[in-house]
């Protein structure tokens, strides 16, 4: 369809125009999302996360089949940290070995640096050529980012968020797109967290008020209505 709608969309119907359209894949990397990860040497449950793979990688077929623009992001930083704040580098209070650009033992590389093994998006969501491969130094996508002008050399008005973790990066670059005038929405099976109460508070406070940031759906329901 031209046109893909969304009638059962959290807090009322959804559309959004195929060609006009980007999936927006939030931070699906090794770091967050494997044992022996950045994440899960911070005590975090990364099984919690990956029961969003096969929702998040039937969303990408849908997209990718229905050729909408699909766009992945990393949380990186460059070799040289000069794109990392000290506010940020200093958060949490990490002991040295810890901290963002050290090696972490195992084989995942420097913690969150570009092009590092842990730095790498994991098999199952993994990047097709003619896809746009972002490294963001922040939570959310647009900050210090090209994704707005990418976005809007093609014409994108409309935008489906899937990723990792759903508070903070998802939710954090779902406003960012909110605020730039893009319609978001949610994609709930696609999307976890390493805290399930974060995650349903996210949801809801995404779509409370008339859908203040924007609206949810399912991977089956994007599906049905590009089909
Ligand atoms: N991608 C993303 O959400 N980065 C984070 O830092 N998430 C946490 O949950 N800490």
């Amino acid at each position: 369809p031209a046109v893909a709608v969304l009638p059962d969309a959290v807090p009322y119907p959804y559309s959004f125009p195929v060609g006009r359209s980007a999936l927006v894949m939030i931070d699906f990397q090794r770091d967050f999302m494997e044992a022996g990860g950045f994440g899960a040497s911070l005590g975090n449950d990364v099984e919690r996360l990956r029961a969003c793979l096969p929702g998040a990688a039937a969303l990408l077929a849908s997209c990718r089949a229905a050729g909408m623009h699909v766009v992945h992001t990393l949380e990186a930083h460059k070799p040289d940290l000069t794109d990392l704040h000290p506010a940020k580098f200093t958060r949490g209070n990490l002991p040295a070995g810890m901290r963002i650009g050290d090696v972490l033992s195992g084989d995942m590389g420097r913690i969150l640096i570009r092009n590092e093994p842990g730095n790498g998006i994991v098999p199952e969501v993994a990047p097709a050529e003619g896809e746009l491969l972002l490294f963001k130094p922040g939570k959310g996508a647009f900050y210090a980012t090209n994704l707005e002008e990418w976005l809007r050399a093609r014409g994108v008005t409309h935008l489906l968020f899937a990723g990792v973790t759903t508070e903070v990066c998802v939710q954090t670059s779902m406003r960012e797109a909110n605020d730039r005038g893009f319609d978001s929405l949610l994609v709930t099976d696609a999307t976890e967290s390493y805290f399930p109460q974060f995650k349903a508070a996210a949801v809801e406070m995404i779509t409370a008020q008339g859908g203040i940031v924007g609206w949810t759906s399912t991977s089956s329901q994007v599906a049905a209505a590009l089909s």
